[in-house]
């Protein structure tokens, strides 16, 4: 009998993911496992990413686990309900346990459907907790009200929360994630085949204090804390000798938010002699042109700058604390200094009208960054954002959808936002072809007069915008 670490994402059924084909390893996951290690706690990690379903319920059953601990995000949702469901088993199953970013504000609905315990905030100490109770005082309120960090349901199924659990003051006392728990070749396959190289997610940072309205966080809150740059150095080199990826991606949410912290790193990777090559996303109000100096020298390869509109009253409205300038600005220094870009956008947040659209596709022609991604907007619950909008929104039950199926009233209709997303993209294209006046930048052109012509045909079917 046995306490499992496992997840509910699988490649199989994420077709976005099949077109892009950048798997990562569940870092969370594996850096509970390496602190449970560390605790002696006995324990196996099961990474659902390569399998299919009936497979990896077969390899969970033969390890006849007491305890199943999930990191669950709104995309697995669904898939980690189903899994439970299917595991639960009659009588005395195993112990259900949630940990990740989707618990704390969707407790009772985890509760009802069929999670036992949430670790909220950080899982490390408080999973560690949580694998030394016995099965039957893991339903014992007063066992459970002596580990912070947790929540439970009462004897009429609603949530009790036993308070916050203290972070990890030092993140250098984390130890390395336990990587060899599970098997990277698929990973390192899947990107050799669609990119001719790979890569593996290293984390330096835990938190972030800015407080952008649409943004989730639920796991580590405003704070933030980071691991001294020669502790990732340390790591960085045992990956490499260990794994030889080409390059990393660093999941941190604001990798240049700390000056001194990116000159020790430079420093530190030059003491250690270590040539890398790395992805990472940051702010462009964090940036300014010895920063970007530092992210070319420390071996940064493509940044991503958060931009999400182009216009200041929307970005003013999403408490971003940035400029568009700034972010023009930075996306330019970046790419001069010879480091490929890349900048994520956002369509329909309340209150954005064709005005506002128009001007974050000047911002795309003006700032040229390499890549682009745009989302429509969602509103993740616990976040301002969805504060905003909850008196008019409208969501699918919740084991039937996530926050992304959360419908409030947008300035447009659907049909509308297809176009404009469609606008971008062919702008992009316009705009960074190599040849501007070649037959592919002839195509987009007119594409985009086409997706204008929608625009402006959907707009008048809104009557209120219009
Ligand atoms: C890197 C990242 C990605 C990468 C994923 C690649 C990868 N695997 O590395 C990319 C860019 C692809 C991505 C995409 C998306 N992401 Co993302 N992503 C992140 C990010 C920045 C870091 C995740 C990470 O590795 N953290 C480091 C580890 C150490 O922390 P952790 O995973 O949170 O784990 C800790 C706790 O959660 C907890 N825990 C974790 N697992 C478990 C398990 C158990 C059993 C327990 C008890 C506890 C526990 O303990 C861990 C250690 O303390 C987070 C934000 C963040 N700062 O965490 C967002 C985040 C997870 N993403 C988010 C979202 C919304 C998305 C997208 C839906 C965005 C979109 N396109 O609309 C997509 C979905 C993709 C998909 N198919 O699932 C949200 C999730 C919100 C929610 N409520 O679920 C987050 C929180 C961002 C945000 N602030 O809003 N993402
Ligand atoms: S969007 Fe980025 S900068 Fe804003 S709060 Fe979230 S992690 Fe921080």
């Amino acid at each position: 009998m046995s306490l499992i670490l496992t997840h509910g994402y699988f490649i199989a059924d994420d077709a976005i993911e099949q077109r892009i084909m950048r798997p990562y390893p569940p870092l969370g996951l594996l850096s509970i496992s390496a602190w449970l290690d560390r605790e002696g706690l006995d324990h196996h990690v099961v990474d659902a990413t390569f399998l299919d379903v009936e497979g990896y319920l077969q390899r969970v059953r033969a390890l006849r686990p007491r305890m199943l601990a999930f990191y669950v995000t709104l995309m697995t949702r669904r898939s980690v309900l189903r899994l439970i469901a299917a595991l639960a088993g009659e009588g005395d199953g195993p112990v259900m346990v949630l940990g990740g970013p989707d618990v704390r504000h969707n407790a009772a609905d985890y509760l009802q459907h069929g999670a036992h315990l949430l670790v909220v905030g950080e899982g490390e100490q408080t999973l560690a907790d949580v694998a030394r109770l016995s099965p039957e005082a893991c339903r014992d309120p007063a066992a459970l009200a002596a580990i912070p960090g947790l929540i439970h349901a009462d004897a009429q199924g609603r949530p009790v929360f036993t308070g916050e659990r203290q972070f990890v003051p030092e993140l250098d006392e984390l130890p390395e994630p336990a990587r060899h728990r599970i098997d990277l070749q698929p990973y390192f396959q899947a990107w050799r085949g669609a990119h001719g190289q790979t890569s593996l997610n290293v984390s330096t940072q835990r938190g972030c204090p800015y407080k952008c309205a649409w943004c989730s966080r639920a796991v580590y809150g405003t704070s933030y804390r980071r691991r001294s740059p020669q502790q990732v150095v340390a790591e960085l080199r045992t990956l490499v000798e260990r794994y030889a990826p080409d390059q990393f991606w660093f999941v941190d949410d604001v990798f240049t938010i700390n000056h001194n912290w990116l000159a020790g790193f430079a420093q530190a990777l030059a003491a250690a002699g270590l040539r890398i090559r790395y992805e990472c996303i940051t702010r462009a109000d964090r940036m300014n042109e010895r920063v970007v100096q530092l992210l070319a020298q420390t071996g940064c390869s493509r940044v991503w700058i958060g931009a999400e509109s182009g216009s200041q009253r929307i970005l003013d409205a999403m408490k971003r604390q940035v400029r568009v300038e700034q972010v023009t600005a930075m996306i330019r220094a970046a790419s001069q200094a010879g480091i490929q870009t890349g900048t994520f956008l956002m369509l329909g947040y309340p209150g954005e009208t064709e005005a506002d659209i128009v001007a974050t596709e000047r911002y795309l022609r003006q700032a040229r960054p390499d890549l682009f991604t745009v989302t429509l907007a969602y509103p993740i619950r616990g976040t301002q954002f969805h504060d905003l909008v909850a008196d008019q929104a409208t969501a699918p039950p919740f084991d039937q959808g996530s926050d992304r199926d959360r419908r409030y009233p947008r300035t447009y209709g659907d049909a509308y936002y297809r176009h404009a997303v469609r606008l971008l993209t062919h702008t992009h294209a316009m705009t960074t072809a190599a040849r501007p006046f070649g037959l592919r930048a002839l195509v987009h052109r007119l594409a985009w007069c086409l997706s204008r012509l929608g625009m402006w045909w959907h707009r008048r079917a809104t009557p209120q915008a219009a």
